[in-house]
């Protein structure tokens, strides 16, 4: 038999996570805990309804309150979505652009995010947004704390996908010192709990090519909303 007929299974989940490990946690606050790959075996079937929410709601780049433009790409579907502009940070029911609701969120988006939870110690997470992020290299999203839900009891679940970043994760105070975590293709992070409003971001990215999403990174934020 030939090398390459071995382990067939390790085989094919490298070849699509190239140089990441099998499914790994690692604890990085007192209730934050990244599942490395979590998101690689969901793929083929996230993609193509990643397609068809962005055909009904395209990346748009959106303008802060303070007037500046954000260099990540927004989207959203579920029953709410982020938006902002001059007039403030806030969550809509309908897509600002065309007026319609955000597109429902897939099946698919929410078995994952309630499954990345379960895994993560948080049973029962419902959420009713899903926020989508693309990263071109460049772009950056500055320290924040994420304060326009209603209730911070729920955790929030990230899914990494495409080129990696370094994700700023501070305190509570916006000058704390911040660790810097590499999110690679297929990382999901869980938070919840006291980790629920510390402030954190994404250094710019940096240049390259994703075998599988090409010159981007995309994230997608589960959260419950309303
Ligand atoms: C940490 N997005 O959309 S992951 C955001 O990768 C956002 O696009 C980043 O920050 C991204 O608001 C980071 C999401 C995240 C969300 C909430 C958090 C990280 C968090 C709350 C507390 C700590
Ligand atoms: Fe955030």
């Amino acid at each position: 038999m030939r090398s390459d007929q071995l382990k067939p299974t390790t085989l094919d989940l490298f070849a699509d996570a190239e140089v990441q490990q099998p499914a790994t946690s690692q604890q990085i606050g007192e209730q934050s805990l990244v599942l490395r790959g979590f998101a690689l075996p969901w793929l083929e079937r996230l993609l193509p309804a990643l397609d068809e929410v962005l055909l009904a709601a395209p990346f748009r780049q959106m303008i802060t309150p303070g007037g500046f433009t954000m260099s990540v790409g927004l989207s959203s579907c579920g029953t709410l979505g982020w938006t902002t502009d001059r007039t403030g940070y806030r969550y809509t029911h309908t897509d600002p652009q065309t007026a319609q609701p955000w597109p429902d969120m897939p099946t698919v988006f929410l078995e994952l995010a309630q499954a990345a939870a379960l895994a993560a110690g948080f049973g029962d997470f419902m959420p009713d947004s899903c926020l989508i992020n693309r990263y071109v290299p460049g772009a950056k999203m500055s320290l924040h704390q994420d304060k326009n839900e209603r209730d911070y009891s729920a955790p929030i679940v990230s899914v990494s996908l495409g080129l990696p970043a370094i994700f700023l994760f501070g305190g509570h105070a916006r000058s704390d010192k911040s660790q810097r975590v590499p999110l690679f293709h297929g990382d999901i992070v869980v938070w919840g709990g006291v980790d629920r409003l510390r402030y954190h971001g994404i250094l710019p990215l940096k240049d390259g090519q994703h075998s599988r999403l090409g010159a981007q990174r995309i994230n997608f934020t589960f959260r419950t909303a309303g």
